[in-house]
């Protein structure tokens, strides 16, 4: 099949000819169809039968661009063929929390999945002050059972290097490298400020070498440290759920790297979110306290939990596979030692990620609406000038830290939770 950008128009036709979306309209010829799409990179399509509203399926496609800059900055559409492999990777691992996909064309650069309808994106939802009270538990599973099943205390080195060579992706990864690990510390012509942003501001993050070598070795870690098979761009707004469901989308970014990057992505949003809530719950006509609290348990239940099961499925493998290399009478003491110093070590990163995910999203082209649609822009300010003294701590010193409660004590420390 040759590749055509489809159009609300075009849809419906284009659906026609799929065997898979045939069983589930009863009408092909009663569809309406939306683009929704609100993401920086893809069009989405939202299909629904007029009649018989509970016959829907979303399409989402890549074009040959990237979308939120435009035709004028090219970027080919093979970041689908990532995104259709890791989706296969992350049903076979944890279908729960995966939607259900119908179909996938590598030609066309699409797929067709399971329209979730009763559930919303997170980080809309969040910014209205919706709590989720499973979300700690479900990213946790969906973290610790897609990530460990690849790492090389899983697999074995032929299988792993296999798998890595098929998710070499050095386009999504470069808009990564770019986008949150360099331009933003430095005065780059793609970095966006609002009028309020001083000169003394931008430098505090553009100019301070102790910053700028911790963020390198963050660069150098993400480009080198192939660990196990990631999400890529694991925020807030690659995460649809309601109050009982959780559903994480958009693996376009996936390739093989450091653990820390998809936990530190998640729990750096926290953080922003919660940085945020100090405005906007009072926006809301709420007291910031119960929210923010919320968001901090959150966070903390996530490292916790996520800690917990990593260790689990580590065990368990060791279970049905016994390695002889711990076969000796103090095997277990020295394979517990190893699980609880990679642990720590996925921490460091954590921490050092969900840093750098956090002030990309400060001054870099890419924003997030928690924060850059505070209206007033003074408030706005000391939002984003909390986040940059968290997240500079953070990544300096993330060899200090021993528990994910020191962590959220340092957000409180820096913006009271009242
Ligand atoms: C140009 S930066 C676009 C961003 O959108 C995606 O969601 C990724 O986070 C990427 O960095
Ligand atoms: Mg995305």
């Amino acid at each position: 099949m040759e590749y055509r950008q489809l159009s609300p128009e075009t849809v419906p036709g284009f659906l026609k000819g799929i065997p898979s979306v045939q069983e589930i309209f009863s009408d092909l010829d009663d569809l309406e169809v939306e683009e929704v799409g609100d993401g920086n990179l893809n069009f989405v399509y939202k299909v629904r039968q007029r009649k018989s509203q509970e016959q829907t399926v979303v399409i989402k496609q890549a074009v040959p661009f990237l979308r939120i800059v435009g035709e004028s900055w090219p970027l080919s559409r093979t970041r689908m063929n990532f995104e259709i492999q890791a989706l296969e990777h992350h049903t076979k691992y944890c279908r729960q929390h995966v939607p259900k996909i119908f179909y996938s064309s590598t030609d066309m650069s699409l797929v067709v999945m399971q329209n979730l309808n009763r559930h919303a994106v997170l980080r809309g939802e969040m910014i209205l002050g919706k709590t989720f009270p499973k979300l700690a538990e479900h990213i946790s599973s969906f973290l610790a059972n897609t990530l460990f099943p690849t790492t090389d205390w899983c697999l074995t080195g032929s299988e792993k290097k296999a798998m890595v060579s098929r998710f070499i992706n050095p386009e999504l990864c470069k808009i990564t490298e770019d986008f949150v690990l360099t331009n933003p510390y430095e005065d780059h012509e793609t970095n966006i400020y609002h009028d309020q942003v001083t000169q003394a501001d931008k430098d505090y993050l553009q100019q301070d070498s102790q910053l700028k070598v911790a963020v390198a070795e963050m660069k150098y870690a993400f480009m080198n440290h192939s660990e196990a098979l990631l999400h890529g761009d694991l925020h807030i707004g690659s995460i649809m759920a309601n109050e009982e469901e959780t559903y994480v989308i958009d693996p376009e970014f996936a390739f093989f790297g450091p653990i820390g990057f998809d936990v530190g992505a998640f729990i750096g949003n926290l953080f922003l979110a919660y940085y945020a809530h100090e405005v906007r719950q009072k926006m809301l006509g709420r007291e910031p306290f119960e929210y923010r609290n919320w968001i901090l348990r959150t966070a903390e239940e996530t490292w916790n939990q996520f800690q917990a099961k990593f260790e689990a499925n580590w065990v368990a493998h060791e279970r049905e596979a016994p390695n002889s290399y711990w076969n000796y009478p103090e095997g277990h003491i020295g394979f517990a030692l190893q699980r609880q110093r990679f642990l720590h070590h996925i921490f460091e990163d954590t921490i050092g990620f969900a840093a750098c995910k956090m002030m990309r999203r400060i001054y870099g082209l890419a924003k997030v609406a928690d924060i850059a649609e505070i209206p007033d822009l003074k408030a706005r300010l000391e939002v984003e000038r909390n986040v940059m003294c968290m997240a500079k701590v953070m990544v300096q010193q993330r060899s200090a830290f021993r528990s994910i409660q020191e962590l959220t004590a340092l957000a409180q420390e820096i913006s009271p939770l009242r």
